[in-house]
Formats: C-alpha cells, sequence, structure tokens
C-alpha cells in the first residue's frame, strides 16, 4: 500500500528557522494536495536534546557547516536547531499533520546524530521503522520533505537497503546544498534505485 513519508518538516528548516532550507515551506501546500492520495501518512521530526552532538557550538572552536570526526565517522556541525519542545521543532503551522499515524523522531540521542529515518548516524541503531512498515505490509514508500541532500537523501537510501520500494517527489523535497550536495543526492538516490516522480503523477 502506499504510504507517504514525510520528512522533518519544521520550523527550524524553512525560512527564518536556525538552519533555513532555500524555499523549503514552498512544499507544504504540494504536500497538502498530496496527503489525501495516501492510504498511509507517516512523519519524522528532527528532535534533538540542548547540548547535541551535531551542533557547532558543542564543539569549541568550530562554526557551524565545518565537519568533525565522530566514533560513527564524517559529521557535519549545525547550528542549533529542532531542539526537543521549541517552536523550531514544531512542524510547519500549515502542515497538516491530522493523518500522520506515527511521528518517527530521531536525533534524540546527544552524542549521536540521525539523518535516515532508518537508521543513525553509526548506520547500526535501528529507528524501528523497519518494523512498522513490515508490521503493516506497506512496501511502498513515496519521499517528501527536507532536505533533500541530507535526512531525505539518508532516508531513501536505507528505505531501499532495507527491501522497500521508494519513491521521490521531486517538487516536494528541497535542498539544504554545501558544496553541490543536492546534484550529489539525486546522483545517489537514483543510482540506488529510487524513482523520480513530480507531485503531478499522483493528483
Ligand atoms: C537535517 C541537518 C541536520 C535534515 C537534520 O532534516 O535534513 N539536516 N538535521
Ligand atoms: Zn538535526
Amino acid at each position: 500500500m502506499r504510504t507517504l513519508l514525510i520528512v522533518d518538516l519544521q520550523n527550524d528548516f524553512c525560512p527564518g528557522g536556525a538552519l533555513a532550507v532555500p524555499n523549503g515551506d514552498q512544499v507544504v501546500p504540494v504536500i497538502n494536495r498530496l496527503i489525501g492520495r495516501f492510504d498511509h501518512v507517516l512523519q519524522t521530526q528532527d528532535w534533538h536534546p540542548e547540548g547535541h552532538s551535531s551542533f557547532a557550538s558543542s564543539h569549541p572552536g568550530k562554526k557551524p557547516f565545518d565537519t568533525v570526526q565522530m566514533e560513527y565517522g564524517e559529521q557535519v556541525l549545525w547550528p542549533e536547531h529542532c531542539v526537543q519542545g521549541s517552536r523550531g521543532a514544531d512542524f510547519h503551522p500549515e502542515l497538516n499533520t491530522l493523518k500522520s499515524e506515527v511521528i518517527i523522531r530521531k536525533g534524540f540521542r546527544k552524542e549521536i546524530d540521525s539523518y535516515s529515518t532508518f537508521y543513525e548516524n553509526d548506520q547500526k541503531t535501528r529507528t524501528g521503522l523497519t518494523g512498522y512498515l513490515n508490521n503493516k505490509n506497506l512496501s511502498d514508500l513515496y519521499v517528501c520533505g527536507l532536505a533533500t541532500d541530507f535526512c531525505v537523501k539518508w532516508s531513501v537510501l536505507d528505505g531501499i537497503k532495507e527491501g522497500f520500494t521508494v519513491k521521490v517527489i521531486e517538487d516536494a523535497v528541497r535542498g539544504i546544498d554545501l558544496d553541490g550536495s543536492v546534484e550529489q543526492a539525486w546522483l545517489e538516490m537514483k543510482e540506488a534505485g529510487a524513482e523520480v516522480i513530480s507531485s503531478s503523477q499522483l493528483l
């Protein structure tokens, strides 16, 4: 059955937010139109404790968008964003969340970030999404939201690895773009077997 996964459509990733994705809010009306076409709607929510290890402010001498080596590999450092309970962590106020049956929170452990909705950034610790989808026999995933080059990309790649059919809705995602990372993300997603579609194909 068709399942819509709405990734991190939160205030901090929209214009005016702490880690604003250019034109991030433009996907909201597109996604609101799509929701009625899906049997199941799931959302993710970036949900960091204060002092999270992905924040540049937690690493003396570092600034946002620098990288550091963590135990699990390279990590980009971000401005403080999506702090648990903050307005920035709330979903965009115009996003229709009524039909969302599950909200997967991620990045809530201080010492590890989580881009993918399936695994934390150590690529080992599961979020539980695979189990949920399999228990309900949901094999057909349609991914939208923010940001194309981080949480969307990693969710798409891991979804394919976990055996799901994954389609990315091109006009319902936007990216951060650090040194061409959006273009790179599209290449990686297509290479892995993701199908790229337009929202008009679903309406
Ligand atoms: C994201 C950077 C840090 C995302 C989350 O949702 O793509 N990017 N945290
Ligand atoms: Zn984050």
